[in-house]
C-alpha cells in the first residue's frame, strides 16, 4: 500500500514539523546561493532568519513566470552548471519558453515524488507501462520514465505520436498502464476502435495517468466507461520538476507530498492567502530543490486545497481538479469562461463526442461571439436530428456558462486531434 511508509503514514503534526525544518533549510540555501533570491528577499526586507515557522512563509515574495523569462536561461540557478545534470524547457503555452535545470539530487526528488504517486494509485513492478508522453525537452517523457523504472515496472518508452503503433504495442506487449495527455487518450480509444481493437477486451490495459492539460470529471467518466480502465489525474509544471504529483487510488484529488512540497492557494488579484476549499491560484514551494529553487512559485493554475485526511489514510494535502490557468480564462461579453467548463457542459450531452473546439470572434457590431464546434457521437450519428442535438447542446452550455454560444454539430473526425496538449481555443479577436 505504501511506497515510502515512514513519510506516507506521518500525522499532520509530524508532517508540519518536517516541513518547517525543510523550509528553513530551503530558504537559507536559496538566499545563500542564488543571486536572484538574495536580491528578491533583500528588496522585500526579509532575511532567512525571519522564516522560522510555516506561518512565516507569507513574509516571502512570490516567484512568477516573468522572473524565469527575465533571467533566461540560467540566471535563477543556485548551482554552477557543472552540478547541473539535466535541462528541460517548458512547452511555452503562454509565451517564450522557460528553462529548468536539475542536479542529480533534484532528479531523485522528482522521481521519488512521482514514483510514490504511481504506487499510491496502484502501479506495481508487475505492470507494463507504455509512456506516450513526449520524450525530449518536455518533462513528461523522462519524468514518467524514471519514476516507473524506480518502482520496477516494465517501461515501454513509446513517446508521443504514431497512434497505430501505440495500439499495436499496447496489444502485443501486454501494456497494463498508459501515460499520456487526456486528449490523446480520447484519440487512442477512437483510433483503436477503427482498427477493430477493443481496449477493454483485446488488451490488458487497466489504468492510465492523464495530465499536462485541464480535463473534466465527465471526460474521466467517458474514458473509464469506454475502455474499462481507471483514469488517474496527474499534475506538474516544469518549474516544480515536471509531472510530479498524482491522485491515489481513491481518485479524490491530487496529493502533494508534505515532505517535498508546501502548497498554498491565493487570490490571484490581491495575493492574499485563501482558506481551505476556496478556489484561487495554486502556489507551490518545493523543499530541498537545488539547481532551481522554487519558493512560493505562482503556478497560474486555479484550484482549491483539501486539508482533511484522505480515505486512503494519508494526511498529505490534496488539490481539487484544476479548472485551468488564470490566463486560459477568456471573457465573452463580460462573462468569465474556462475551456474546461465548456468541456464539462458538453460531456453532459451523450449525443456529442469528446472532440470540440471553441472559436472566439466579433460580429459586425463588434460584440463577442463564441462558437462551440463539437463532433456528433458516432454511435448516435444516424439516430438523431443534428438540429435537435444542436438545441440541446446550446441549452446545456447556456445553463452552465451564463452565456449563449453559437453551436455547430459537425461530422465525426472533422476537428483536429492532439498527440500532446490540446489546443481548444482559437481567439480571432486578437488578430
Ligand atoms: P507550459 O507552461 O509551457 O505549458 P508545462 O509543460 O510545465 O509548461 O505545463 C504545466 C501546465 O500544464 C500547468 O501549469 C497546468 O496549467 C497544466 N497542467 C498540467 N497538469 C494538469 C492537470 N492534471 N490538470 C490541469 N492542468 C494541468
Ligand atoms: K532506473
Ligand atoms: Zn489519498
Amino acid at each position: 500500500m505504501y511506497w515510502n511508509p515512514v513519510v506516507e503514514k506521518m500525522s499532520k503534526s509530524e508532517l508540519n514539523e518536517l516541513q518547517e525544518r525543510k523550509l528553513r533549510q530551503t530558504v537559507e540555501f536559496a538566499y545563500r546561493y542564488s543571486e536572484f533570491y538574495r536580491k528578491l528577499y533583500d528588496k522585500a526586507g526579509v532575511k532567512p532568519e525571519d522564516i522560522k515557522s510555516l506561518e512565516d512563509l507569507e513574509k516571502l515574495p512570490f516567484v512568477k513566470k516573468q522572473d524565469l523569462r527575465d533571467n533566461y536561461p540560467y540566471g535563477m540557478f543556485a548551482v554552477p552548471l557543472k552540478d547541473v545534470v539535466r535541462i528541460h524547457a517548458s512547452s511555452g503555452t503562454t509565451g517564450k519558453p522557460t528553462v529548468t535545470g536539475y542536479t542529480y539530487s533534484d532528479l531523485e526528488l522528482w522521481t521519488e515524488s512521482l514514483a510514490r504517486g504511481l504506487y499510491s494509485a496502484g502501479v506495481r513492478r508487475e505492470d507494463v507501462i507504455q509512456n506516450a508522453y513526449g520524450y525530449g525537452l518536455f518533462t513528461g517523457g523522462l519524468g514518467f520514465h524514471y519514476a516507473a523504472e524506480k518502482i520496477g515496472a516494465t517501461v515501454i518508452p513509446a513517446s508521443s505520436g504514431n497512434t497505430q503503433r501505440q495500439i499495436e504495442l499496447m496489444r502485443d506487449l501486454g501494456t497494463t498502464v498508459i501515460c499520456c495527455t487526456p486528449s490523446y487518450m480520447v484519440y487512442l480509444a477512437e483510433y483503436a476502435e477503427k482498427m477493430g481493437v477493443s481496449l477493454r477486451d483485446d488488451t490488458k490495459l487497466r489504468m492510465g495517468f492523464f495530465g499536462a492539460e485541464p480535463w473534466s470529471e465527465e471526460t474521466r467518466k467517458r474514458i473509464e466507461e469506454k475502455t474499462g480502465i481507471d483514469a488517474i489525474n496527474v499534475y506538474g509544471t516544469s518549474e516544480i520538476s515536471g509531472p510530479v504529483v498524482t491522485e491515489c487510488h481513491e481518485k479524490a484529488g491530487i496529493h502533494f507530498w508534505s515532505d517535498i512540497f508546501i502548497i498554498e492557494v491565493i487570490d490571484p488579484e490581491t495575493g492574499e492567502r485563501l482558506g481551505e476549499g476556496e478556489k484561487g491560484e495554486l502556489v507551490v514551494t518545493v523543499l530541498g530543490k537545488e539547481a532551481l529553487p522554487m519558493i512560493r512559485w505562482r503556478t497560474g493554475d486555479i484550484t482549491a486545497i483539501i486539508e482533511e485526511k484522505c480515505n486512503c489514510g494519508r494526511w498529505h494535502p490534496r488539490i481539487e481538479r484544476i479548472v485551468g490557468r488564470a490566463d486560459d480564462m477568456f471573457i465573452v461579453r463580460g462573462v468569465n469562461v474556462f475551456p474546461s467548463q465548456v468541456e464539462y457542459a458538453l460531456m453532459q450531452v451523450k449525443e456529442v463526442s469528446e472532440h470540440y473546439q471553441i472559436v472566439l470572434d466579433r460580429d459586425e457590431a463588434g460584440l463577442d461571439v463564441m462558437t462551440v464546434l463539437v463532433e456528433i457521437n458516432p454511435e448516435y450519428k444516424d439516430k438523431v436530428s443534428y438540429e435537435d442535438v444542436r438545441k440541446k447542446v446550446t441549452e446545456t452550455l447556456k445553463s452552465y456558462l451564463n452565456v449563449t454560444p453559437k453551436v455547430e454539430i459537425v461530422e465525426p473526425e472533422t476537428l483536429p486531434r492532439f498527440e500532446g496538449k490540446a489546443k481548444r481555443v482559437i481567439d480571432k479577436r486578437k488578430v
